[in-house]
């Protein structure tokens, strides 16, 4: 069914409706949108990368939602930016965020277990790996990263780290694109539920080198956030405001990557945690959107 020239942010898209989007905003705006498939899930769906550009040479700023395949209010904010970018792109300083920046969006980063969660288990987690032949299935595909791995879990766990660091196939496609892409210098990882915006590091109380600026640029993002609708945002290194995590992505993004402004976003909750109501989008888009402005407003030259 056709989707109109923005998405619907009345309800939940389904990953064939997202990629039917991303179809079409490429036909409509080639000049602004690129499209590249990273890699392939275990399953062999593609990891499908869109990319705004009007021009080359930039500094950029890269997003992935749904590494975890429950977390469905994140691809929302990432599909209300890519339509400010380019249906939109009159509004506000939007023009100037394109003129000054490129910008990457995975919107669906663990696709079989966004599929699963649709199809059969609505609050499945990890992606959908056999664990050869296994028990339990899946990976937590946010303790995989390549950085304070550790083997944890078993296959039954919901933090099932891997059999090896880096060895889910998703994982490796978003770090092999991080680590051999020019110019990205801030990593966002779209993550829900509980209101945090979290900078490195997970794995311990030490202080990233950078800490003031990354918390800087976080309490800004935040305040922008909190200003659209009161919801309220904590600010912390992952290890501080949550909890210890090992193998996770933004580590792995700025300490293994050296990219410099990273963050992993807590999108706000509903219903149960993970499942808000569609009603919910409108507003979480609206709020989101200002902390994302903030951070591309921030980015370092490469
Ligand atoms: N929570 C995260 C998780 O993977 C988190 C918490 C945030 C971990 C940032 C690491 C970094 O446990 C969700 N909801 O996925
Ligand atoms: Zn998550």
């Amino acid at each position: 069914k056709a989707l109109g020239r923005a998405p619907s942010f009345d309800r939940y898209l389904n990953f064939d409706e997202i990629l039917a989007y991303i179809a079409e905003i490429e036909t409509l705006y080639p000049d602004i949108v690129s499209v590249q498939d990273i890699g392939t899930s275990i399953e062999g769906r593609p990891l499908r990368v869109v990319k705004l550009s009007n021009g080359p040479g930039k500094k950029a700023i890269w997003f992935d939602s749904v590494l975890h395949a429950r977390e469905w209010i994140g691809p929302p904010t990432a599909l209300f930016a890519i339509n400010e970018l380019t249906e939109n792109l009159a509004n506000g300083n939007n023009q100037a965020l394109l003129d000054d920046n490129d910008w990457y969006f995975l919107l669906v980063a663990n696709p079989d277990g966004f599929v699963h969660a649709w199809e059969n288990d609505r609050f499945w987690r990890k992606n959908r790996n056999q664990n050869g032949g296994d028990l339990c299935q899946g990976v937590d595909l946010n303790r995989n990263f390549d950085y304070s791995w550790i083997a944890q879990g078993s296959t039954c766990s919901e933090t099932y780290s891997g059999s090896a660091p880096n060895s889910e196939v998703e994982v490796q496609a978003i770090s092999n694109f991080l680590s051999s892409t020019q110019g990205i210098t801030a990593y966002v990882a779209i993550h829900s539920y509980g209101q945090y915006l979290l900078y490195p590091y997970g794995d311990t109380t030490v202080e990233a080198p950078t800490v003031d600026e990354l918390a800087r640029v976080a309490n800004e993002a935040t305040a922008a956030l909190t200003e659209i609708g009161g919801t309220p945002y904590v600010v912390g290194s992952t290890y501080d405001a949550l909890y210890e995590a090992l193998g996770i992505s933004v580590d792995w993004a700025y300490d293994k990557a050296g990219i410099p402004l990273a963050y992993t976003i807590e999108l706000r909750g509903g219903g149960s945690g993970f499942d808000p109501p569609a009603s919910l989008i409108v507003e979480s888009n609206a709020e989101t959107w200002e902390a994302y402005k903030v951070i591309a407003a921030n980015l370092p030259t490469a």
